[in-house]
């Protein structure tokens, strides 16, 4: 799967050199091109950017330039996505369709934005990861990145993306609480049931507590029928 990031801080992807994603990268099972915008100015002095017509504050990203980083990375399957407030919201199935992409190409807005035309010209499609703003695309982008390569063949270990929060196969569910040594740690010890080595009865109690802790965290996420299992669950206790 190949990122290419157009930005005028390419610096900043440098917390992308760090643990899973590092070495998803060093095992070829992801590509991040950085592509300074910079690169693409059309005077001496490097300017990437104007003030608006119809006045206004701040500065505007100018369409050519971004255009032309834009040209020197595009592809034919390669889809575009400009990350802004204005965009729709990520989530983990979009996440997961976005991974089944070959060629994902980010742009990263800065200042105030990028003239329209261009974003016109070029977008696929418009994301957002929550709804606040930043000061530029950026940290977006990396999201984007960390959270679409966690599905790339190879990235991560067999099984941990299916079991998890967010998932298909566990309609939607957060995840169970998870503990390890020590036994007791401030006068708190770990669930008996953990310590039984009975699977069916481990396996029983970890989907209550899915549940439970949905129901208690992010009732919004459970269907009616699951608001009711919670309840019975929580009143059983
Ligand atoms: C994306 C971009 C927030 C998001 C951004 C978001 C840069 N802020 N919620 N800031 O995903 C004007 C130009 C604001 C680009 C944009």
């Amino acid at each position: 799967m190949k990122f290419d990031v157009l930005t005028l801080f390419p610096e900043m992807f440098e917390t992308l050199n760090s643990s899973i994603i590092k070495r998803a990268k060093e095992k070829n099972l992801i590509e991040i091109n950085l592509i300074n915008i910079r690169d693409f100015s059309k005077d001496k002095h490097k300017h990437v950017d104007d003030t608006p017509y119809g006045g206004g504050a701040g500065m505007l990203i100018m369409p050519d330039v971004v255009y032309d980083a834009y040209s020197s990375v595009k592809s034919k399957n390669a889809k575009v996505i400009y990350l802004s407030p204005k965009g729709k919201l990520l989530n983990q199935n979009k996440v997961k369709e976005l991974a089944q992409s070959e060629h994902l190409i980010l742009l990263c807005g800065h200042y105030e934005g990028i003239d329209q035309r261009v974003l016109d010209e070029i977008v696929d499609e418009e994301i957002s990861i929550g709804d606040y703003v930043l000061t530029g695309g950026e940290l977006p982008a990396m999201v984007l990145i960390d959270s679409v390569s966690r599905y790339v063949d190879g990235v991560l270990s067999e099984d941990s993306t299916d079991e998890e929060s967010f998932s298909d196969s566990n309609e939607y569910l957060l995840e169970y609480p998870a503990y390890t040594r020590p036994l007791e740690f401030r006068g708190k010890i770990v669930p008996k049931v953990l310590t039984s080595g009975n699977h069916q009865e481990i396996e029983r109690w970890r989907k209550e507590q899915s549940i439970i802790m949905t129901y208690k965290k992010r009732p919004e996420l459970l269907t009616k029928e699951q608001r009711e299992k919670a309840i019975k669950l929580i009143n059983k206790k």
